[in-house]
């Protein structure tokens, strides 16, 4: 008698964990947990590269891999989140009694090594993955060197404007060829600003003081729409401009139009 009361005040953690998941709530939340992980892997894999801007360049290709991967690894964390806000929304009434509660999950041991360790994993994920790919695209660039197409980009109130050394041209439209590398060379003749050629998947501060350098490779033709990203001033928000990455036979033909002669 004096065992049988024992066990029923103190069981195990095996018998906890059996009874913990055979409770309704429980099972309606991992229903729910598994359903809105679903939503956010299909949302992550299928929707989010349509909403980006069209990848044109291998900047923005990597850029996407990442942004993707990381929608993916984080489902099940927001999938935890809304399956137990959205299990308590559809099954709580008012005047319910609440559920008992539990024990304090930060007294949980094996809970809180496996969040500090997930969590871990992630930021290593991250910080590898974010410097293997910028060790790649410096390796990249300091080959292409040669190769590469020069674009000195000077951001004024408000206007963009692109010199082509090698051509000899300056303009107001950012026009490049396909497949050819190309390194930008961004600063600003009075506040600070920061270009942006959105489909190239590049950004960087445009300042006074110092040149800042980018690089990348265009590899799709089309449009592309060059922005200001840092607040400057009254006309920011307008403070906008197109191109295109082309052929380079119809860059050449551009750069003569422009009366400027082709490197
Ligand atoms: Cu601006």
């Amino acid at each position: 008698m004096a065992d049988h009361i024992e066990q029923q005040l103190a069981p195990t953690p095996g018998e906890r964990t059996a009874i913990f998941f055979k409770r309704t709530d429980v099972v309606r939340t991992s229903l729910l947990f598994i359903f809105w992980t679903a939503v956010f892997v299909v949302l992550g894999v299928v929707f989010y590269p349509k909403w980006m801007p069209l990848v044109m360049s291998t900047e923005l290709k990597s850029a996407e891999a990442i942004m993707v991967w990381f929608t993916v690894i984080s489902a099940p964390i927001a999938g935890l989140v809304l399956a137990i806000t959205s299990n308590a929304f559809l099954n709580m009434h008012r005047g319910d009694t609440p559920p008992p509660d539990g024990p304090a999950v930060r007294t949980n041991g094996p809970v809180v090594a496996v969040w500090t360790i997930t969590s871990l994993l992630f930021a290593l994920v991250a910080i590898i993955w974010g410097l293997t790919e910028m060790n790649g695209q410096a390796v990249a660039a300091a080959r292409d060197a040669k190769s590469a197409i020069t674009v000195e980009v000077t951001g004024s109130q408000w206007l963009w404007t692109f010199n082509y050394p090698a051509q000899g041209i300056e303009t107001h439209e950012l026009n490049l060829p396909v497949g050819v590398p190309v390194v930008f060379d961004v600063k600003s003749a009075d506040v600070n600003h920061s270009f942006w050629p959105v489909q190239l998947g590049v950004k960087v501060d445009a300042n006074a003081q110092v040149t800042t350098v980018i690089h990348t490779t265009p590899t799709k033709i089309g449009a592309i729409d060059v922005k200001c990203a840092e607040l400057c001033g009254l006309y920011h928000a307008y403070m906008e401009t197109n191109g295109a990455v082309m052929s380079k036979d119809d860059f050449n033909a551009w750069v003569t139009a422009q009366g400027g002669h082709n490197a």
